[in-house]
Order: C-alpha cells, then structure tokens, then sequence
C-alpha cells in the first residue's frame, strides 16, 4: 500500500530503528538525522516516516507530510544556528540529478557559502 514501509529501503529501516543514525529532531511525521557523507558543516537529511520514492510522489499523496518536512529544515537550520548566515533544502530527484536513496529526502545544507547555480 501506498506510504508503507519497504523491506529493502535504507530510510525505512533508520525510522524503524533497524540502523543506526544519529537523529537531531523527530516529529510525528518526520525523522532529521546527520548525513554520513556530509557536504557541509550542517547536512542534516529530513526524511518522512512514511515511504515515498522522491518529494513529487510524497507531496502528491501527502501535501501536510510534504510541509512538515519544510518545517522541521527550517528548524534544524535553526538548530544549527545556520538559518541567518542561510542554508540551502534540496530535494535531488531521479538518478540524473543524484538522488541515490528512492525514499523522499530533504538535504540541509548550511553553515559554509553556496554557489550558484548548483554543481
Ligand atoms: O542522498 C542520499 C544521502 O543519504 C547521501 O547524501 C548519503 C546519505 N546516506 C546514505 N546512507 C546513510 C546513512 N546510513 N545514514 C545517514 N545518511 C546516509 P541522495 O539525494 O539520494 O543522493
């Protein structure tokens, strides 16, 4: 069924518990945890709890899901204390712009400059 758990999605098994991640906020709808690659001094990831292939699909389905997830970035920018110096929310979507996890994600990127346009 559409938004349920899948046995072989990474994402699923961190909301689960089933991996490790070190979580920097949870809502009823959302998990924020640090990326293990980092490409900034703050990159957390916010995913939602329930599973969605990429941001289009969630927001189709779940437009409030899709807004917590806005929420709960700006409030780790906040978090970080890299919300005045400004940050970046970027949702890759399909390999060809490097989505590499099929569960929706937004990267927070902060605390470092940012050019534009993105690489
Ligand atoms: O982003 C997928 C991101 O997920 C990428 O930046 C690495 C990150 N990642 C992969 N595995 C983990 C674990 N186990 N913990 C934390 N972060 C992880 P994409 O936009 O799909 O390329």
């Amino acid at each position: 069924m559409a938004g349920e758990p899948q046995a072989d999605c990474l994402f699923c098994k961190i909301v689960a518990g089933e991996v490790p991640a070190t979580v920097v906020r949870e809502s009823e709808t959302t998990v924020a945890f640090r990326d293990i690659n980092p490409q900034a001094p703050t990159h957390v990831l916010v995913i939602p709890k329930v599973h969605y292939p990429d941001a289009g699909t969630l927001a189709a389905a779940e437009p409030g899901i899709a807004a917590d997830i806005l929420r709960e970035a700006a409030e780790v920018a906040a978090g970080d204390k890299v919300d005045e110096s400004g940050f970046r929310i970027v949702f890759n979507t399909g390999t060809g712009a490097g989505q590499t996890v099929f569960h929706a994600h937004a990267h927070v990127l902060g605390g470092r400059g940012f050019n534009w346009p993105p690489g």
